[in-house]
């Protein structure tokens, strides 16, 4: 008899009466501040176009991440769009292909050409001795990515970039609060680019910033993310529309109202989930670099099928039976989805392995101990009986 996959829900009684959980739910903080805000912003009568409350966020960004600059923006594709234009980049751009798929966008976006770059089998950044290989005259920049809050080899990248002449931003989109040593991201190469998505540790429903300490560049960003407009009112560049609105801003400083506690609070789900699956053969929660200070935003599982017998998109199916629904950050790879895949395909060897093994479990505030313990029993179990789960999986589900 076929059985349905929501017949392997056993882990915690009958799914349908479980709470789901997702990887990315929103740290709102004080919702009572955040209302509070935004009748300040409706009686002042002051919603966008660098209003006081995005001014606001800007300086405590700016003073977070020691540089300054701070230029709040609509999202931090856009942000990354901005950053790549006003300083000039053409031709190439060499970035990680583990990344979301906003990063490689932002430079064909506006006519740039991404260049994949393989990445650090452990890290999951950009290997500086790859990126090395790829430099020619072509390249107009190299775009790091902090992955899951870890941050890129940025003093490799630095030296290589000045050796060569490019520009060097990060896409630190998921590394608000996060530091390299003891140096915080977001001083780093040219600039560096923040998401306060609504999924993200520090959110304002769609956010991004751009900090940086060339103050020319900040006033073009302030120029182009509003039409191109100078401080003279005279439009002296083709500008796009992406400023923060008051609303957006009132959500960002009361989640940064918030930002110490949710990190403690995901530090703490973190160290748990290491407890609670360490010694399982074949499942790995990435560690953090002790070195430096993360945001424990993404709790990163790394599945090794040769040892459990269970490929990792029937663990994560079972979760989700489970009412558990992890997230594939980042999987495929960029290089391998269609819209870049090239014929024959590129082969980025540690990206792929990476990319395969890898499935981001729920965390954040709302994520209970006793959810995690819950969460973790699935895949302990799921793991020791990989191969167990994988034949009953054949009689399950039609080839
Ligand atoms: N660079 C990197 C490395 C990035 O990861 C991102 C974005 C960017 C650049 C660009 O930043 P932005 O332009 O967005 O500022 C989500 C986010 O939309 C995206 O911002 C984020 N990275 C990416 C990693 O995750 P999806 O396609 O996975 O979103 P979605 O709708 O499937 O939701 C993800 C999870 O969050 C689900 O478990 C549901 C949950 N969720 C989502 C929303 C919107 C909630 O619980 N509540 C919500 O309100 O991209």
């Amino acid at each position: 008899m076929k059985r349905a996959l929501t017949d392997l829900a056993v882990f915690g009684g009958p799914a349908a009466f479980l709470r789901p959980l997702l990887v990315g739910m929103p740290t709102v903080g004080d919702r009572a501040r955040f209302l509070a805000r935004l009748e300040w912003a409706l009686d002042n009568e002051w919603l966008t176009n660098g209003g006081p409350l995005a001014t606001e966020l800007e300086g405590r960004i700016a003073d977070i991440t020691g540089v300054r600059y701070c230029v709040a923006t609509c999202n931090a594709t856009a942000a990354l769009q901005l950053v790549l234009r006003a300083s000039g980049v053409t031709g190439q751009v060499i970035m990680p292909s583990l990344t979301f798929a906003a990063t490689p966008h932002s430079a064909s976006w506006i006519g740039l050409e991404p260049v994949f770059c393989d990445v650090d089998p452990v890290t999951g950044c950009l290997d500086p001795a790859r990126v090395a290989e790829l430099i020619t005259p072509a390249t107009g920049a190299i775009v790091g990515v902090h992955l899951w809050g870890r941050a890129a080899p940025v003093t490799e990248l630095e030296k290589l970039a000045a050796e060569h002449g490019v520009k060097l931003f990060f896409d630190a989109a998921h590394a608000f609060g996060c530091t390299s040593g003891d140096r915080p991201i977001g001083g780093f190469g040219n600039a560096e680019v923040f998401s306060f998505h609504a999924t993200k540790t520090v959110m304002s429903f769609e956010g991004g910033a751009v900090t940086t300490d060339d103050g020319e560049l900040a006033e073009q960003l302030v120029a182009l993310r509003s039409f191109g407009i100078d401080r003279n009112k005279s439009v002296t560049a083709v500008g796009m529309n992406a400023k923060m609105s008051e609303c957006s801003a009132a959500m960002g400083l009361t989640s940064l109202d918030a930002f110490g506690e949710t990190r403690e609070r995901n530090r703490e789900n973190h160290a748990l989930y290491r407890s609670e699956l360490s010694g399982v053969p074949g499942i790995e929660v990435l560690p953090f670099d002790e070195s430096e200070r993360n945001n424990h935003q993404y709790v990163i599982l790394l599945t090794d099928h040769a040892v459990t017998g269970l490929h990792r998109d029937r663990l994560q199916t079972l979760l989700q039976a489970e009412k558990v629904f992890p997230q594939l950050y980042f999987s495929p790879p960029c290089h391998l989805m269609p819209a870049y895949r090239t014929d024959p395909p590129l082969r980025l060897e540690h990206t792929e392995r990476l990319s395969e093994r890898v499935l981001a479990l729920p965390t954040g505030p709302s994520v209970s101990f006793e959810d995690i313990r819950r969460v973790s029993s699935i895949i302990r179990l799921a793991a020791e009986r990989g191969e167990q789960i994988d034949a009953m999986w054949a009689g399950a589900v039609p080839a």
